[in-house]
């Protein structure tokens, strides 16, 4: 069981804020949002991480997605080991690549052609960049409460009127760079349908995470995926699938197979790098053509398709693929989760709305009756949250350091895991109520 002792965390802390903006390398990890100062980890295995103080927790961050397979898994780490004892980087292509473009194309039929990046953030802003050179447009549709990694096109909130211009949502994005981004409601296909009539012909590409999880987790409404697909078809949109999180997390194929709606480009990371920096991008061959050096739209990266990034991703897919009934037991063990928290709020009197799709979800303290859009997501009691989230640390329990993000469950996850997870929910609660 976890203590109080959070003596070398602090100290490793101090040290860190004075060399690096907030001690942190990712805002979120700061733990801003509910209390309390970072916890430092000095190892993870399977569902298990420990911190420098030597305190245990289930962990259902899963590094924000990528261990879907639990932390260390023997076959990762030997095929990482492997890659290594054979150089680091070579500046020059290498057969695990190849292997790796041929497996996520496999896996997503519309990736056509494949191009390694190192995050997220570059697929995001590479996919953007080939969309605007394939059709020679420049605006961007994107939806607010979507998160599509930090590229300035990206960071951009709604205009006065959400069809108007989009305005910088971060310092140091220029007006003129956020003008070009129209940021609309998401499952609102109204608001699309008008966006698409005003500006349709300047817009190069529609982005969307067709499985939000960066408002929390926010389900498309019945029907809003296939609009979206009809209507940037007929108006000669890219329609880009940002499945950072989704790809390979809610299906193999992500939510392109589990909903059968083909993205014209598709934006990959996390799972696919099996923990170390991987991001993808790729789709229809035509729009492929126009990357370097193939054509006129120019993305670059040093690292790009590195060896042992490649290793791991390559690794993390085959048992994945190997073992279909995998996404089955994630589903069970997911679905146990989501059952005893709701069991947990409803015996302790605590309104919550869990949204779940496959084995990620978010338990939302909220009235109800559901939470369908950033701004329903944007009333759950966030202090609530915190209060909880510091309770279940002290249970044993990471959780997301964020009201609006996932928590993840992996094939790690035992049923003692979970069960553990929910009675330390219950602990917290009674905590919380005494
Ligand atoms: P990265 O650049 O962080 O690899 O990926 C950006 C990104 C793109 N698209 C989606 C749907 C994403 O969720 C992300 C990154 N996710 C966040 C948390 N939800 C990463 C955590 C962090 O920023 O520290």
């Amino acid at each position: 069981m976890p203590t109080d002792i959070r003596t070398r965390s602090r100290e490793l802390f101090e040290r860190a804020q004075a060399c690096i903006p907030g001690g942190v390398n990712s805002p979120v990890r700061a733990f801003r949002s509910v209390g309390g100062d970072p916890i430092f980890i000095r190892e993870a295995s399977g569902a298990l991480l420990r911190d420098v103080d030597g305190n245990e927790y289930i962990d259902f961050i899963g590094s924000w997605g990528p261990m879907i397979l639990g932390h260390a898994h023997p076959r990762v780490v030997e095929a990482i080991a492997r890659a290594a004892a054979h150089g680091t980087s070579f500046g020059a292509p290498c057969e695990l690549e190849v292997e790796l473009a041929e497996r996520v194309r496999s896996a997503f039929p519309s990736m056509e052609m494949v191009r390694m990046v190192n995050s997220g953030t570059e697929a995001g802003m590479s996919a953007l960049r080939a969309a605007r050179g394939f059709t020679g447009r420049s605006r961007v549709i994107k939806f607010v409460g979507c998160y599509h990694g930090h590229a300035d096109s990206f960071l951009v909130k709604a205009g006065s009127g959400a069809l108007t211009f989009g305005t910088p949502d971060s310092a140091g994005v220029p007006a003129e760079v956020a003008a070009h981004t129209i940021t609309l409601p998401f499952n609102d296909t109204r608001a699309v349908q008008e966006a698409v009539e005003r500006h349709g012909k300047e817009v190069a590409a529609l982005v969307v995470e067709p499985y939000p999880a960066n408002m929390g987790v926010v389900p498309p409404a019945p029907g809003f995926l296939e609009f979206l697909r009809e209507i940037t078809t007929a108006h000669s949109i890219v329609l880009i699938f940002d499945e950072v999180i989704s790809g390979f997390r809610v299906a193999y194929g992500g939510a392109q197979e589990r909903t059968g709606v083909r993205a014209d480009l598709t934006m990959l990371g996390k799972i696919i790098g099996g923990g170390l920096p991987v991001g993808a991008y790729g789709g229809r061959r035509d729009i492929m053509s126009c990357v370097s050096p193939l054509g006129p739209v120019y993305q670059a990266g040093t690292l790009s398709g590195n060896p042992l990034a490649m290793a791991a991703g390559l690794a993390t897919l085959r048992l994945l693929a190997e073992d279909r009934d995998i996404y089955n037991r994630l589903e069970r063990s997911a679905a146990r989760l989501e059952k005893g928290l709701r069991e947990v709020g409803e015996d302790a009197g605590v309104p919550m709305i869990c949204n779940r799709v496959g084995s990620m979800m978010t338990g939302f303290f909220h009235q109800g009756p559901k939470v369908d859009s950033y701004e329903t997501a944007c009333e759950a009691d966030t202090a609530f949250y915190g209060h909880f989230f510091r309770n279940m640390l002290k249970n044993g329990v990471m959780l997301a350091p964020s009201q609006f993000e996932a928590a993840f469950v992996s094939a790690a996850h035992t049923d003692e895991h979970v069960d553990r997870a929910i009675s330390a929910a219950r602990s917290a609660m009674q905590t919380m109520r005494a």
